[in-house]
C-alpha cells in the first residue's frame, strides 16, 4: 500500500548534521525528505524512497537542506539601547569600567524596568524577526534585565508571548543572577537570597523558564554565590547554564561541569582542567564570537583543546544591548571560523546539533533524521561551506517550522 505524507521534498541535497552519517555534514546527496505531522518521517537517497503519496510536493531544485538554525544564547528582550556606552568604549573605557560606573547591564535594567510589556514586545520583535529571516527556528531568550520579581516575570512572559505569535520555538532561561541591582548595593548575598527564595520559585510556579543561568564574574557573582543558585535550580528541577570565564578565570566552568550543567558560555579563559571536567560531564561549550569581537577581546577560547577532548561546541549570538547588539547567527558562523578557528562544518554543527544539546533539546531537533521535528532550511548554495563563508547575500530559499513553510 502507498504511504501518504504531508510534504515530500525531492531533488535536494541534505546536510543532515547526523553524526551517524559519514562526512562532516552527514550529507545525503540527491535526497528525498518526507514530512508528516510536523516530523520527518523518511530521509534518504531519492532512489530508495518507498512509494509515497504526498499531499504537497516540493522540487528542491538541487539546493541544500539543513536543520533549522538554533540560537541557544540570547538576551533579546530588553528596553532601550546602549549606543552612548558604545561611544565610551570606543573612547577607551573598558566594559568593566562602564559597568562599575553604573552603566552596562544596570543601564539596561533601568530601561527594562521602565518599559511596559507592550513596549518590550515591540522592541524585541524586530530582533527575533532578523534571526528568523536567516533560517533560525529555535531561539533561547534569557531574562536578567529585571533583577526584581515583577520585571523578571515581565521579561519571561514577553519572551513566551513572542513564541506564541511567531513560527519559531522560544525557550526561556531565568538569569536573575545577572548583576547586583542598585537596591542591593553592598549586599550581594541578600540578593542571592531573593533569587533563590522568591524569584526562581515564582518563575518555576508559572513554568516561565526552561533553565536557569547566572553570570559568574568579578563584576557579577562569585562561584559560591552561583553555587547557591545552582542548588536552588536543582531543587526546582530546572537545568542550569553558566556565563563563565568571559573576562577572567573564576572556576565557574568546573563548578558548572560538576553540576552537570547543560552548557558553559563564553569560556575564553578556561584551562585544561576545565576542559577535562566539561568533557567528563558532557557540558556543551557555547562560543560567543560576537561578544569577543564587540569587546575587542584578545584571548580566544581553546578550540583545539575542546575539539581534541570531544566537547561539543555551540555557537550563538549572545544578542544583547551591551556586548553584542548583532542579530545575525550567520555572522557568528563566519566569526566562529575567522576569529576562533572553527571549520565551516563545526560552525554549522554549532548552530544546529550542538546548540540543540546546549538547550537539552537534542532528542527533538538539531539534525535531520526521521522522528525529529521538521525544522529545516532550504539554501540556494552549491556546498554547505558557503553558510560560514558568505555573509549578507545568501538567504534561505525557504524555512520550515515543524513541517510548515515560514513566511512566503
Ligand atoms: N554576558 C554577556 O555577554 C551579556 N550578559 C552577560 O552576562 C552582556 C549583557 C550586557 O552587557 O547587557
Ligand atoms: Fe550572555
Amino acid at each position: 500500500m502507498t504511504e501518504r505524507c504531508d510534504l515530500l521534498i525531492t531533488n535536494v541535497h541534505a546536510a543532515t548534521m547526523d553524526p551517524s552519517i559519514p562526512g562532516a555534514y552527514g550529507a545525503v546527496e540527491d535526497a528525498a525528505v518526507a514530512v508528516t505531522g510536523g516530523k520527518i518521517v523518511w530521509l534518504g537517497p531519492r532512489k530508495e524512497l518507498p512509494d509515497c503519496a504526498p499531499d504537497e510536493s516540493l522540487d528542491g531544485e538541487g539546493q541544500w537542506l539543513t536543520p533549522g538554525l538554533i540560537d541557544c544564547h540570547t538576551h533579546l528582550v530588553y528596553g532601550g539601547h546602549r549606543a552612548s556606552e558604545f561611544a565610551r568604549r570606543l573612547g577607551g573605557e573598558s566594559y568593566e569600567e562602564v559597568a562599575r560606573s553604573g552603566g552596562g547591564i544596570l543601564s539596561t535594567v533601568r530601561s527594562t524596568r521602565a518599559a511596559s510589556a507592550e513596549q518590550l514586545y515591540a522592541a524585541a520583535e524586530p530582533r527575533l524577526r532578523a534571526l528568523m529571516a536567516e533560517g533560525v527556528t529555535t531561539v533561547e531568550i534569557k531574562s536578567g534585565y529585571g533583577l526584581d520579581l515583577d520585571t523578571e516575570l515581565k521579561q519571561l512572559r514577553t519572551a513566551r508571548r513572542l513564541g506564541r505569535h511567531h513560527p519559531v520555538d522560544i525557550t526561556t532561561t531565568c538569569l536573575a543572577a545577572h548583576a547586583l541591582p542598585p537596591e542591593y548595593d553592598g549586599r550581594p548575598d541578600e540578593y542571592i537570597d531573593l533569587v533563590c527564595e522568591e524569584i526562581l520559585p515564582a518563575v518555576a510556579r508559572e513554568q516561565l523558564a526552561d533553565a536557569v543561568d547566572m553570570f559568574c564574574e568579578s563584576i557579577a557573582f562569585s562561584v559560591e554565590q552561583c553555587q547557591r543558585v545552582i542548588d536552588c535550580a536543582k531543587k526546582l528541577d530546572l537545568p542550569v547554564k553558566v556565563h563563565a570565564e568571559q573576562l577572567a578565570r573564576t572556576g565557574a566552568a568546573a563548578m558548572a561541569a560538576r553540576a552537570s550543567a547543560l552548557s558553559v558560555d563564553h569560556i575564553e579563559y578556561i584551562t585544561d582542567v576545565d576542559v577535562a571536567a566539561m568533557a567528563e560531564s558532557g557540558t556543551v561549550a557555547v562560543l560567543l564570537p560576537g561578544a569577543f569581537y564587540t569587546l575587542r577581546e584578545t584571548r580566544v577560547p581553546p578550540v583545539q583543546k575542546l575539539r581534541a577532548s570531544g566537547v561539543s561546541m555551540a555557537l550563538s549570538t549572545d544578542l544583547n544591548p551591551g556586548s553584542c547588539p548583532i542579530a545575525s547567527l550567520r555572522l557568528m558562523m563566519n566569526m566562529g571560523c575567522n576569529l576562533f578557528g572553527l571549520t565551516p562544518a563545526e560552525a554549522l554543527a554549532g548552530v544546529t546539533r550542538s546548540a540543540a544539546r546546549a538547550l537539552g533539546l537534542c532528542c527533538s531537533r538539531g539534525v535531520l533524521r526521521p522522528g525529529l521535528r521538521a525544522d529545516m532550511v532550504l539554501w540556494p548554495m552549491d556546498t554547505p561551506d558557503q553558510l560560514a563563508y558568505e555573509v549578507g547575500a545568501l538567504k534561505p530559499a525557504q524555512s520550515f517550522f515543524a513541517g510548515k513553510t515560514v513566511g512566503g
